[in-house]
């Protein structure tokens, strides 16, 4: 082995566990674009990638992952403390030591006859103060081209890793898929994550969940900062005025969309910027504002639902320079997926011929891997070290009753607890039932890296620095009616929920005082040029005093599970709302 880091501890770990894993081979990636078509091209030979049709979809290929592997694997991931309280009730935990020996075992020798490959990689802008670094190990080279995606990954990277001294380390390995043999663990006292038995997404891109949201929980709070489950949009209006607002909604609930909006035909001269459609780390700035940057370079989003009309951005994007993962095929080689409205599917997923009684053609958690620049609406203040101001924090869930299109939370602290309270209808980003509605606090269910309860507390801990934090929201574009249809057009159209949210932090908007929080008043908002009856609209905006008390009183049994933990604040929080539901 050559020596190809000046950085010893980096170099030692490398060692260590090419030694446990036995490859064949080791590379370490530097990025470059000849490095990355050798392994495309050698995904070509072993099937691994298979190529579309390069006329319509240039440089374009699809990946076909284990049938019993096509999500996130929540019961499989833990958060391996010292202490078991410190990764708290939200988490699967495991001693270190005991986390440690049972998937060492599961690495011994696993990459035998395979290369390992070695990637340094940063997560934000290279230049940025607030980026972090990290390496990952992996014998996929399916994992090194979505990584070089994703993030920043390679020599800049690497130089960096060297001058600073300190990354992440994460390892994995595909291993042999065996469902009973997966495991993604976190050590983040030890900055530490390994991984084995999944080649699928949040489970094998290190740099994605695992570190940028789990382990860099765990760092901001030490530090000061926050690692959310938040896009990062610009709102332009008319004028030329932009504001920049962060939204947390749980995993397949509108992130990647609402982050690539395009203005409905009524509403000339107003844009959305994308910064960022899935993490975002947020800081204060000297004069008490957050800052937020996307640590990511690119995005991995749900496939399924993307069309002309609900996300063209991403429709186009998807066109070329794009890995599919999971989805179906056309009789012309193109890539095919439930609503995309072209074409039809010829092979499902699987690679069968498609036949409808086998259920959808492509996987309802099929994703497409793409560089963030191909994005039409791509901002460039994305590469910006200090990122931008966020004048507005929004939750979401997918809730088809209870939850209106949108209320507004009364101060910082009481916008702590309603994202403490957001609960959504699962999806099939991870594996296990979809619909049931489950609490998933502040979209970050499965990524906070630390007990909920320090975590609320760290959030309360904004309140008492600064006067300027954005203020926080909560919107719904999932209510439906009796008869399952949804109530809002979303997509484009939430842009009017958008400019409403703007326009409160203007303060050139009035609201309705709600008991849960503040409301749009009628005529609040903007709705020239849609098709939607003043019935649908109230029946969006309705707060149903009897099932937000059980609502409420379900979000205090919640919290309560957390015990002595929860800050004193958030508890006072929620007694104050159920108090003014009581009295409503
Ligand atoms: P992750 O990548 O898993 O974190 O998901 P995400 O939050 O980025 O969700 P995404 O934008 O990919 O949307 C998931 C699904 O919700 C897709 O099938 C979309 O078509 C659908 N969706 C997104 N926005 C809306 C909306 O405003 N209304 C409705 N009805 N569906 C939406
Ligand atoms: C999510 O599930 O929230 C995703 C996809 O964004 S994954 O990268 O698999 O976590
Ligand atoms: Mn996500």
């Amino acid at each position: 082995m050559t020596m190809t880091t000046s950085l010893a501890a980096l170099q030692a770990w490398v060692d260590s566990v090419a030694k446990l894993t036995q490859p064949e081979n080791i590379h370490w990636c530097n990025g470059s674009d000849a490095e990355n078509k050798r392994l495309i091209n050698e995904m070509l030979r072993t099937g691994d990638l298979l190529e579309l049709n390069p006329k319509t979809y240039p440089n374009c290929y699809l990946h076909r992952s284990h049938p019993s592997d096509v999500a996130r694997v929540e019961h499989l991931t833990f958060v391996c403390t010292r202490e078991q309280g410190d990764a708290g009730p939200n988490n699967l935990w495991m001693a270190p030591d005991e986390a440690h020996a049972k998937i060492d075992a599961l690495f011994d020798g696993a990459m035998q006859g395979r290369t390992m490959y070695v990637i340094p990689y940063c997560m934000g802008p290279i230049e940025s103060p607030y980026a972090r670094l990290g390496v990952e190990i992996t014998d996929s080279p399916y994992v090194v081209v979505n990584m070089r995606m994703m993030t920043r990954i390679g020599t800049d990277a690497l130089k960096r890793i060297e001058r600073e001294g300190t990354f992440v380390k994460g390892l994995h390995s595909t291993g042999d898929l065996d469902p009973e043999k997966r495991f993604i663990m976190h050590f983040p006292e030890e900055l530490t994550i390994k991984s084995v038995g999944s080649g699928y997404g949040g489970n094998a891109l290190l740099g994605k969940k695992c570190h940028a949201l789990r382990i860099a929980s765990w760092q901001a709070r030490d530090e000061g900062w926050m690692a959310e489950h938040m896009l990062i949009l610009g709102i332009e209006n008319p004028l030329g005025e932009v504001h920049y607002i962060a939204c947390a909604f749980p995993s397949a609930c509108g992130k990647t969309n609402l982050a690539m909006l395009i203005a409905p035909e009524s509403h000339k001269g107003w844009r959305v910027w994308t910064l960022g459609d899935d993490i975002a780390w947020l800081h204060m700035d000297e004069d008490g504002k957050l800052r937020a940057i996307n640590p990511e370079a690119g995005y991995f989003g749900v496939v399924p639902g993307t069309n002309e009309k609900t996300n063209k951005n991403a429709f186009d994007m998807i066109h070329g320079d794009t890995i599919f993962t999971n989805v179906a095929l056309t009789a012309d080689n193109e890539p095919w997926w439930e609503d995309k409205k072209v074409g039809a599917p010829a092979v499902d997923w699987m690679g069968r011929k498609y036949d409808a009684a086998n259920g959808p053609a492509a996987h309802p958690n099929s994703r497409f891997t793409v560089a963030a620049k191909r994005n039409p609406a791509y901002s460039t203040l994305a590469e910006a070290p200090r990122g931008v101001p966020i004048s507005a924090i929004v939750f979401g869930g997918r809730r088809r009753e209870l939850a209106p299109l949108v209320y507004e939370a009364r101060d910082w602290n009481h916008g702590v607890l309603v994202g403490a309270s957001v609960a959504s209808e699962t999806t099939a980003a991870a594996t296990g039932e979809v619909g049931v509605v489950r609490r998933d606090p502040m979209a970050m269910k499965p990524f906070c890296g630390y007990n909920f309860a320090d975590y609320w507390a760290h959030w309360l801990s904004f309140g008492e620095q600064s006067k300027l934090l954005p203020r926080i929201f909560h919107v719904n574009w999932f209510r439906q009616d009796a008869a399952g249809k949804f109530l809002w057009p979303g997509f484009g159209e939430n842009l009017r929920v958008l400019r409403w949210i703007v326009d409160r932090c203007e303060e050139r908007m009035g609201a309705r005082d709600a008991a849960i929080g503040y409301l749009p008043e009628p005529g609040g908002i903007d709705l020239s040029g849609l098709d939607i009856s003043t019935d649908t609209m109230d029946a969006l905006l309705s707060v149903d005093p009897s099932k937000w008390q059980a609502e409420m009183a379900a979000v205090g049994e919640y919290i309560e599970t957390f015990g002595d933990r929860v800050p004193a604040k958030l508890k006072a929080e929620h007694a104050k709302i159920l108090k003014a539901l009581n009295g409503a």
